[in-house]
């Protein structure tokens, strides 16, 4: 596909796989969040990737109620395209999954784009009992070793035929090469419209590993499946989350960071909040000769309806 030449850079500000415990910079509360998600459209972030939580102890939530507070707030104070997530609980089903979107109608949410193991239980073992700010943290995290991710092919059809009305782009979440091809039939049978958004994902346990090779491997089996048809961008999980963007920029591709993939800003040194994230891989990717995308640009490049055709 033909080079693009600004980068957009997606922040997802807090997700649903990190604790209170595991950083004091995770917002949860809708004031923090809408805080850190302004801030980071601020520091260059032209897309914002947010999930709600129970701002009383931080656990995930897909309860418009809890995305209503600070949705209008990020809408006066910056331009940022929102994008909501439609994968912010692995047990609930696709329909309690889309409610935030379709209630709030906003220009991008999310689309996993395949049924999968989706575990954080490693992250368990870094904290003692005592350690646990909230009664549900522990249990949410130890016993993701048993999560199934459901996203199945008649769990995507009802997502995707639900939504049509509302004109919204998806982030398809590929976190394999295999969710590529289901991507592909899902194409195929017209339940997706060019260009798609495609974020390669890398670094989740159950799903493809974070090395180079990798991003070559489903970056080269994109283009063979979806040519000029797609628009692609790089989430890194963990570790891996600054240097695969850095390689994706590099690439001509769009890249993601934020607290939801990574609560690091540096090898064992906490990120202060989001927009450090921002503000770092920003500077990268200026320092090597590529622009940022702005919110306008944003738009034009993914085909987006525009700021002004939202519900919130
Ligand atoms: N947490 C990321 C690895 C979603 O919100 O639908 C994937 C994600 C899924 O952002
Ligand atoms: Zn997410």
């Amino acid at each position: 596909m033909a080079r693009q030449k600004k980068t957009i850079i997606t922040c997802a500000v807090t997700g649903a796989i990190h604790t209170p415990t595991m950083s004091n910079a995770l917002p949860y509360t809708y004031d923090d969040i809408a805080q850190q998600a302004v801030e980071a459209a601020e520091a260059g972030a032209s897309i914002l990737h947010l999930h709600a939580r129970n701002p009383e102890n931080g656990s995930p939530s897909v309860d418009p109620s809890d995305f209503a507070p600070f949705l209008p707030r990020i809408k006066q104070a910056t331009d940022a395209v929102v994008n909501l997530s439609t994968g912010g609980s692995l047990t609930l089903s696709i329909q309690d999954r889309i409610t935030p979107a379709k209630t709030f109608s906003p220009e991008m949410c999310s689309m996993n784009m395949g049924s999968m193991n989706f575990s954080f239980h490693p992250l368990a073992n870094r904290y003692r009992d005592d350690d646990w700010k909230f009664d549900w943290e522990k249990d949410y995290v130890a016993n993701s070793d048993q999560n199934i991710f459901r996203n199945t092919f008649r769990d995507i059809r009802e997502a995707a035929e639900t939504l049509a009305p509302h004109d919204i782009k998806f982030e398809h979440e590929c976190y394999d090469v295999g969710h590529l091809y289901n991507l592909k039939f899902c194409m195929d049978i017209g339940l997706f419209k060019a260009p798609i958004f495609i974020q390669f994902i890398f670094g989740i346990l159950g799903g493809i590993g974070p090395e180079v090779d990798n991003l070559i491997f489903m970056k080269r089996t994109a283009d063979r499946l979806f040519g000029d048809d797609y628009r692609w961008s790089v989430l890194g999980a963990g570790g891996a989350q600054m240097s695969l963007a850095t390689t994706a920029s590099q690439m001509g591709g769009n890249i993601r960071v934020g607290l939801e993939d990574s609560l690091f800003i540096s090898r064992g040194n906490l990120a202060e909040s989001n927009a450090q994230q921002v503000s770092k891989i920003r500077r990268i990717v200026e320092d090597l000769g590529n622009q940022v995308a702005s919110p306008e640009e944003a738009r034009e490049i993914l085909d987006l309806k525009g700021g002004d055709r939202v519900a919130f």
